[in-house]
């Protein structure tokens, strides 16, 4: 008995650990002056990528893609590069978009590689200006790490910073959309739970779309089983699972065209409501303002297809996005021209501290010096 309970306090422990990731520059912002064209600085030789509770360095899982990116770039001066002794095992790819960023830099990749060699590899990094008149500014190096290309985290101004993976089922088939949902939650990326996606923004609703090769589930829906514990008019658990005529779809009338957020940090926010439609272009891509259930008026997001979407046509009660111009529309649960499905992770509760971008910055200060005047 005592040898179980010992076994069991070794090999069983009680806490799940999940750790969680930052990566981060050395704060000292680097002063690039024109002395001399020749001048060449290190970007940030400080930077790590620890894990935030032991502020030791990450080694819980290894990367297989990154990126650095520049914010502020002059291609006419700009000269970023990393040393070739850090870069042994690296492919590294010019781009004037980085994973549709709207930012030029490195796409990089790699087979599995451990956070010490990602940190060495951004370390290496100089900077140098071949004009004989830089212009004056500030010039900012993103550095982030990742898994795989599939992975962007949202860059842009004004973005989530989520992750987003859009998982192709080599469709068109039939793969419903609760059994998908149950696949993204048990998706898990560095740590963060995923979900189906919920686009809150116009930004967010179009940054993934590019990636797709069809129909893709979104994590809405107005199906009684998925809305009930929203809603505000008088269901409750026990009322929905006892009611005998429920396979009829009977219950499913009360729910009917009442859309929420089913997933997600969103879970549970109302998006839509069918009755209190009443302009054909209310609900087309843009924040409009909705009748919630509870009669109260709230901006919500919505990127519907032209009216009458979401239309219900013959049962339809799951929320999906066209590839085509990233508007949504209503499919039932077995559709069968589902291409595949976009999983989301950041914003839950339950996550581990998960910073895979760093910026660091760089000064420059050329000929036009009134720049920086009082800076
Ligand atoms: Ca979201
Ligand atoms: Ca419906
Ligand atoms: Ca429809």
């Amino acid at each position: 008995m005592r040898f179980l309970l010992l076994f069991g306090l070794l090999f069983f422990p009680t806490v799940i650990y999940s750790a969680g990731i930052v990566i981060a520059t050395s704060n000292v912002p680097v002063v690039w002056i024109q002395h001399s064209i020749a001048q060449i600085v290190t970007v940030d030789a400080g930077l790590t990528i620890n894990d935030p509770q032991t502020n030791l360095p990450y080694t819980a899982q290894n990367f297989s893609a990154g990126y650095v990116l520049f914010i502020g770039y002059n291609a006419n001066e700009d000269v970023i590069t990393c040393l070739p002794s850090a870069a042994t095992g690296f492919t590294l790819t010019q781009s004037a978009n980085v994973n549709g960023s709207g930012y030029p830099g490195y796409t990089i990749t790699a087979a599995a590689k451990p956070a010490s060699s990602w940190a060495t590899l951004f370390r290496s990094f100089r900077y140098s200006n071949s004009s004989q008149q830089p212009h004056s500014r500030l010039l900012q190096i993103r550095f982030s790490v990742g898994e795989d290309q599939l992975f962007y985290a949202l860059d842009q101004p004004g973005g989530t910073g989520h992750f987003y993976k859009y998982v192709s089922l080599g469709g068109p088939i039939v793969k419903t959309w609760t059994t998908v949902k149950e696949s993204a939650s048990s998706s898990t990326y560095f740590g963060l739970t995923g979900y189906l996606a919920t686009f809150t923004s116009q930004l967010e609703n179009d940054f993934v779309v590019g990636q797709l090769d069809g129909n893709a589930w979104l994590g809405g829906s107005d199906d009684i089983f998925q809305t009930w514990t929203y809603l505000n008019s008088g269901f409750s658990k026990n009322q929905v699972f006892t009611t005998p005529t429920l396979t009829s779809n009977s219950a499913q009338t009360n729910a009917e065209g009442t859309w929420y957020w089913a997933t997600g940090p969103e879970a549970g926010t109302q998006i839509w409501d069918s009755k209190g439609y009443t302009d054909a272009n209310e609900g087309i891509h843009g924040t409009h303002n909705i009748r919630l259930s509870n009669d109260s008026l709230s901006e919500r997001f919505t990127a519907w297809a032209n009216y009458p979407e979401p239309n219900n046509a013959g049962g339809e009660n799951f929320l999906h996005i066209y590839k085509d111009n990233a508007t949504w529309n209503d499919f039932s649960n077995t559709n069968s021209s589902i291409a595949g499905y976009i999983v989301e992770y950041g914003g839950l509760p339950s996550d581990p501290t998960v910073t895979l971008r760093t910026n660091a910055s760089i000064y420059i200060y050329g000929n036009n010096t009134s720049w920086y005047i009082g800076f």
